[in-house]
């Protein structure tokens, strides 16, 4: 790990992307950006961007490969991985949703026993359900969840809702909330504790609080 700086991976080009850049930016920080150049370094702060896939931000973060990361907690809670929640950003709010067909017979989570469930949070949902004593079959989808009952793959979904509008759209309704998240910033446990690295993310989270 280099101890001259931070290292920190945000979301490449996604919904995070926009928002994350305006806080770096609004922040003071100055740094330059280009489509195909995956990294920036800081001009003013001793600091490395990395841009990434988000998914495969928690693992590198939680490797110590960087030391800092900026994802939605939904992916947190997913991976499963070890790593210290620093901050919430305020942005990128969403929620971990099941829902079901507009028509469907199902009002309660109990109607579910034995039904397929389609997700692309497998392990969030898997455990939901485990909680609340109602066995179901995981459908795992990689996107395009809210099509699965349509397909008559599977009698619920659970996805991210943000306005409603995807659900809405493909006939669905909310049956219950798993989740709330919002972009947090995320660091390998160890940064938080070695004195050099947590001196520079104790700057880096004052200046990112006062430009929330
Ligand atoms: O390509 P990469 O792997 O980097 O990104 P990705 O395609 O896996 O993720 P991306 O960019 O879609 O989302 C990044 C993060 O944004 C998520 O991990 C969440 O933390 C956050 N976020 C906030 C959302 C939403 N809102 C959201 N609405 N992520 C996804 N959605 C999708 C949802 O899956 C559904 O298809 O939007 C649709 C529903 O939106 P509404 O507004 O119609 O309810």
């Amino acid at each position: 790990m280099n101890n001259t700086y931070l290292k920190l991976a945000i979301q490449k080009n996604g919904r995070l992307t926009e928002k994350t850049l305006e806080l770096l930016r609004t922040s003071g920080l100055e740094f330059d950006t280009c489509t195909q150049k995956l990294y920036s370094k800081c001009r003013n702060f001793p600091l490395e961007i990395y841009y990434m896939r988000d998914n495969d931000i928690p693992d590198y973060v939680a490797r110590g490969i960087v030391d800092l990361g900026i994802v939605g907690q939904n992916l947190i809670y997913e991976t499963n991985v070890t790593i210290t929640k620093i901050l919430n950003l305020q942005y990128g709010s969403c929620s971990l949703m099941l829902a079901v067909p507009k028509e469907s017979k199902i009002q309660k989570l109990s109607d579910l026993r034995d039904k397929k469930v389609a997700t692309t949070y497998p392990k969030s949902t898997l455990s939901f359900f485990e909680k609340n004593n109602v066995p179901i079959q995981i459908i795992q989808m990689s996107g395009s969840v809210e099509i699965a009952p349509t397909l008559g793959i599977a009698e619920a979904i659970v996805d991210l809702v943000s306005t409603g509008a995807t659900l809405f759209l493909n006939d669905l309704r909310p049956l219950e909330k798993i989740f709330d998240s919002q972009a947090v910033v995320i660091a390998n446990e160890k940064t938080t504790v070695v004195a050099n690295k947590k001196n520079l993310l104790d700057q880096l989270m004052n200046i990112f609080n006062t430009s929330l």
